[in-house]
């Protein structure tokens, strides 16, 4: 097998670990020993062992003068899991291949340098492309500590998430569906506005076995949500957070019922969502996953959090002037004001299309 073929090894491993490693980045590392795999790990979770120090658990024989392929940079730092570089020098690997480096501060290139300091070859940028594509979340929230968000929704072709009467059950089949589910295993938390927690009484949890569980975060600004929804009577099995714009009792009651309530007011009645994002950042929480409704998306894009799209459009078409439409609020007036996306990638699950975009840094045209 090539370097390359051992890093995509590597990156196979790393994805394992897709939703329990948050905060921490995903990462997977190979053991190559004359032409062999002699050992893998992975970042299976925050606080667990790092992707080094499981692949050398799995060891079976010496690794010394051994090759190590490792999607990022390891760590020099004791942070909840002693320095990696410490076992790599142990283990008397010969060789270090690194894909993408580490932003992390208290790595950041400092990693590397010990290694070659200790007489190791260390070769770096191994596919980066394709190992730096495992960990937008934590790139992004290493450097600003605010949580990578994504816009998710699901649309007929003529552009609606419900029909003229509101109806919206369902418009993407089971594929797409399931694959909405991946994507809650995935985020750190899932975030709905009050209207569709009212009209679809979700639970917003992850049904696929095994899986992370999200948080729940509900925008409710003047705290709406019913005490007998299922969001609700379900806060003692998954963790919610309602954030409103204002307390009453009914803060308290959801309090007693084990939600976290935050009062983040805008000064305009409704919950600044940067200011949100902030103490959800705080919270550890890496990222988040927005599933409407139209007036929470349309201020999240206004607000500039949003950093991906996810945009799952069905085979169908249910017209209506009066049918809801994705992003809603009430919209910009010149084309030069709009949101710009880029780096598109399709993929078909079952009869619908995903579209998914990150959003241009720049914004306007
Ligand atoms: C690695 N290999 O598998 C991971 C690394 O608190 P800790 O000890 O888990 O350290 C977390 C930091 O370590 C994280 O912010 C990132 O810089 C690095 N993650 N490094 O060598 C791994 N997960
Ligand atoms: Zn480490």
């Amino acid at each position: 097998m090539t370097n390359e073929e051992y890093m995509l090894r590597a990156i196979e491993l790393a994805k394992k670990g897709g939703g329990f490693a948050a905060p921490n980045p995903m990462v997977g590392a190979v053991i190559v020993k004359e032409g062999r795999i002699i050992g893998e790990g992975f970042h299976e979770r925050c606080g667990g062992l790092h992707a080094e120090r499981n692949a050398f658990a799995s060891l079976r024989e010496s690794a010394e003068g051994a090759d190590m392929y490792v999607t990022l940079e390891p760590c020099c730092h004791y942070g909840r899991t002693p320095p990696c570089t410490e076992a790599i020098i142990e283990n008397k690997i010969a060789r270090v291949f690194i894909g993408s480096g580490d932003p992390n501060p208290l790595v950041s290139g400092k990693g590397a340098a010990i290694l070659r300091e200790r007489g190791i070859e260390v070769i770096e940028g191994v596919i980066k492309k394709e190992c730096d594509a495992v960990n937008p979340v934590f790139f992004h929230y290493i450097r600003t500590k605010l949580p990578y968000v994504a816009l998710k929704y699901a649309m007929t072709l003529d552009g609606k998430i419900a029909t003229r009467t509101g109806k919206s059950k369902w418009i993407t089949g089971e594929e797409a569906r399931a694959h909405v589910h991946s994507l809650r295993g995935f985020y750190s938390a899932v975030l709905v506005g009050s209207g569709t927690a009212l009209a679809d009484d979700p639970m917003l949890n992850c049904r696929l076995p095994g899986a992370h569980q999200p948080l729940r975060v509900i925008v409710d600004s003047k705290l709406r949500l019913p005490l007998d929804c299922n969001i609700c009577r379900t806060a003692g099995t998954y963790d919610t957070l309602v954030a409103c714009a204002g307390e009453n009792e009914k803060a308290e009651a959801l309090r007693r019922m084990g939600i976290t309530v935050v009062c983040l007011p805008d000064g305009r009645g409704r919950v600044d969502l940067s200011s949100l994002m902030r103490e959800l950042g705080k919270m550890q929480i890496s990222s988040v996953l927005i599933e409407g409704g139209g007036e929470i998306a349309e201020s999240a894009l206004s607000s500039g959090i949003v950093n991906h799209v996810y945009a799952y459009i069905a085979p169908k078409i249910f017209g209506g002037k009066d049918a809801k439409s994705p992003v809603e609020g009430l919209g910009i007036e010149s084309p030069e004001d709009c949101t710009r996306l880029e780096n598109l990638r399709i993929t078909q699950t079952g009869e619908d299309i995903l579209m998914s975009y990150d959003v241009s840094v720049k914004g306007g045209v």
